[in-house]
């Protein structure tokens, strides 16, 4: 699977993270976001919205938001962070909306100049 990625991205470290912990193996794409690589014609067929991450199989299957890449991929690896049970996974789906909300903030507040 590859990842198109920001080193610095609050969005895309959760991703390595759990890859990593779980043991599924990602090649590493890197975006340069501040340089405007993520509105290239190629990364925009890939995300229209223009965002890190992407996730990518290698069948052409792609997938974008970082909540839901991580979600796929506990799936994949059968992970109990991902529970089958209702209340369990409303509950995780209550907090990864707020830790997505606050972790995309954080990044758009780090890219912005100073004094703005
Ligand atoms: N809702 C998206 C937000 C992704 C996002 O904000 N990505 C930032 C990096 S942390 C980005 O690609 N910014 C590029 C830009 O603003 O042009 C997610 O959770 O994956």
């Amino acid at each position: 699977m590859k990842l198109h990625y920001f080193e610095g991205s609050t969005t895309c470290r959760p991703i390595v993270i759990f890859a990593t912990e779980t043991g599924q193996k990602l090649q590493l794409v890197p975006v340069n976001i501040l340089t405007g690589e993520q509105t290239s014609p190629a990364f925009t067929a890939l995300n229209p919205n223009q965002l890190v991450p992407v996730l990518e199989e290698a069948d052409g299957f792609s997938l974008t938001e970082c909540s839901a890449i991580l979600k796929y991929l506990a799936d994949k690896a059968g992970h109990a962070a991902w529970p089958a049970e209702p209340r369990a996974r409303a509950e995780v789906i209550a907090r990864m909306r707020g830790g997505s909300v606050s972790a995309s903030r954080r990044c758009r507040r780090s890219r912005r100049p100073a004094g703005r």
